[in-house]
């Protein structure tokens, strides 16, 4: 089986989930879902981020200690994602002992290659980012690190210590190169071409250690210093196939790290940077999504109108809010989230199109035919385009999901809905009962049958338990959508003459 092994951050544990998590982790798992269903040997990653300078003042201001912390929004994750129909494989800790160990692990190899060397540091350093700057990229005097903290302009902390230097500089001629030969490596295109100038600007080493506070991996030999958080952070991917106990681990590299454009300058520079010294080879993409705002307001802490999930769930299916995430906008864009156009879509694109066309063949199969499917006769020129259209339809969503075109596999399928909504009325059943068309209407109710359930298998990676029921009424049994596979059911003619089906129920309601 083909490997696939897809990331997404691992989440710092100083803030409680919001939907920023949300998005990312759903995307994941919609790609994971997809992969698996198309038959690859899928591992997915998620987990928390513990470590570093951040969590340990989060855990001061509330008078506990970080690893008390860290357990508490540990709890609220592990009990969000099963809520969320998230299927990760893993869920890494980088306070557990396999990480410390890969990321002692990670900084040996990285001083035998000699890119690790020991100096002193004089600059500044900015706490919620943590991200250092000289004198010279701070803007009045304070931190201006506009993608990773979009409002920050927040006072910096000037840092005189001892430190390990990690030489970045060493590797720019050969992250410019590889990103040129690799077109693929970072995306959208945008965000490649960010990169690439940020890099063209000119690597600095990188301080890679701190004295200040102990909330970390110790040094390997030097316990006064402590891991720099993204060092640590980074090395998550590793640990969670087995690094180091495997020194080339079999399921390493990545297919795809998933991330928010505010974390890329890590993931697109110092991650390939230290895999390149490390001698590992490169994740195969790095996907930058962009960032949610809510009714026009960026979400932060001190204005308080930060998304949280709990909120959300309390007023809509996850599957709907699954859904709504990856349509709304283009993978890769700012967006807005509004409750007026999540309504909106729900009705139009859910109840409406697919809904719709699964509660009205159900309920003319039962109406015509007592739910049974009869024999299907000779095709006509309209059933063939409605095959072709479903077929494309698969092989579409596939391509445009190996890009992580969310939005447009959506399009996509809502197309072949559409297409099977204006086949029910170019053939209009009640017309052909009338006349007691027996052979082309059940020719047309098969088409329209066999169409809903390839149509739920294509949505189930977005929406599993929604399709999950859309497949229970028409398989007239339970279906169970983690286990399907598309060699065993993706083929058209799955379903039989004289296959039962149910009563249709509604599986998406009207919002008013
Ligand atoms: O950065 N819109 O953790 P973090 C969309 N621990 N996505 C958003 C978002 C928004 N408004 N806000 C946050 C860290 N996100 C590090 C990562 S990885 C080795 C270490 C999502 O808790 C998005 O995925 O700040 C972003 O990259 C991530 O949350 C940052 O999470």
């Amino acid at each position: 089986m083909q490997p696939y092994y897809i990331t997404t951050p691992i989440y710092y544990v100083n803030d409680e989930p919001h939907l920023g998590h949300m998005y990312t982790t759903i995307a994941a798992d919609v790609l994971a879902r997809h992969q698996r269903l198309s038959g690859k040997d899928v591992f997915f990653l998620t987990g928390v981020d513990e470590h570093g300078q951040k969590v340990q003042q989060a855990a001061e201001a509330r008078g506990i200690e970080p690893i008390a912390l860290a357990d508490q929004v540990v709890a609220r994750y592990q009990s969000l994602w099963p809520e969320l129909s998230i299927s990760h494989n893993d869920f890494i800790r980088t306070s557990s002992e396999r990480h410390h160990k890969a990321v002692q692990a990670m900084w040996c190899r990285l001083e035998n290659a000699g890119a690790i060397y020991k100096g002193f540091y004089e600059d500044w350093y900015c706490v919620p980012c943590e991200s250092y700057w000289t004198e010279t990229q701070l803007k009045d005097a304070k931190c201006w690190d506009n993608h990773h903290c979009p409002d920050c302009t927040r006072e910096v902390e000037k840092v005189q210590e001892e430190t390990y230097f990690f030489r970045l500089s060493a590797y720019q001629d050969r992250l410019i190169a590889y990103i040129k030969d690799n077109p693929d490596f970072i995306a959208p295109e945008s965000r490649r071409n960010e990169v690439l100038r940020f890099i063209e600007g000119g690597l600095r080493d990188l301080s890679v250690s701190r004295t200040t506070f102990s909330w970390g991996v110790p040094v390997p030999g030097d316990e006064k210093h402590v891991v720099y958080v993204w060092i640590d952070a980074l090395t998550n991917y590793l640990t969670a196939v087995g690094f180091p106990e495997q020194e080339n681990p079999t399921r390493w590299p990545a297919s795809v790290h998933l991330i928010g454009k505010d974390i890329l300058r890590f993931h697109a520079i110092y991650w390939p940077c230290m895999l390149m010294a490390a001698e590992l080879p490169m994740p195969e993409r790095v996907f930058a999504h962009g960032w949610w705002t809510v009714e026009g307001e960026k979400m932060s802490k001190s204005k308080g109108n930060a998304l949280r999930p709990a909120d959300l769930l309390a007023k809509y299916d996850a599957d709907v809010l699954r859904y709504f995430l990856l349509r709304e906008i283009p993978f890769g864009q700012d967006g807005d989230f509004s409750f007026d156009s999540l309504k909106a879509r729900h009705n139009s694109e859910l109840a409406n199109d697919v809904g719709n066309l699964l509660n009205r063949s159900l309920a003319m199969l039962k109406k015509y035919n007592a739910s049974i499917l009869g024999d299907v006769g000779e095709e006509a020129p309209m059933d063939r385009a409605l095959i072709a259209d479903i077929e494309g339809m698969q092989r579409d969503v596939d391509s445009l999901l190996n890009r992580q075109a969310f939005h447009l596999a959506l399009e996509r399928i809502n197309s072949v809905i559409k297409h099977g909504n204006r086949y029910v009325e170019d053939n209009a059943p009640w017309a052909l009962a009338k006349v007691g068309n027996v052979a082309r209407l059940n020719t047309v109710l098969y088409h329209l049958i066999e169409s809903l359930r390839l149509i739920a298998i294509q949505l189930s990676p977005f929406m599993p338990k929604k399709m999950a029921e859309m497949l229970h009424q028409i398989m007239n049994d339970d279906v169970n959508i983690d286990d399907l596979r598309l060699i065993d059911c993706a083929g058209w003619g799955f379903l039989q003459a004289d296959h039962t089906c149910q009563t249709p129920a509604p599986i998406f309601p009207r919002m008013e």
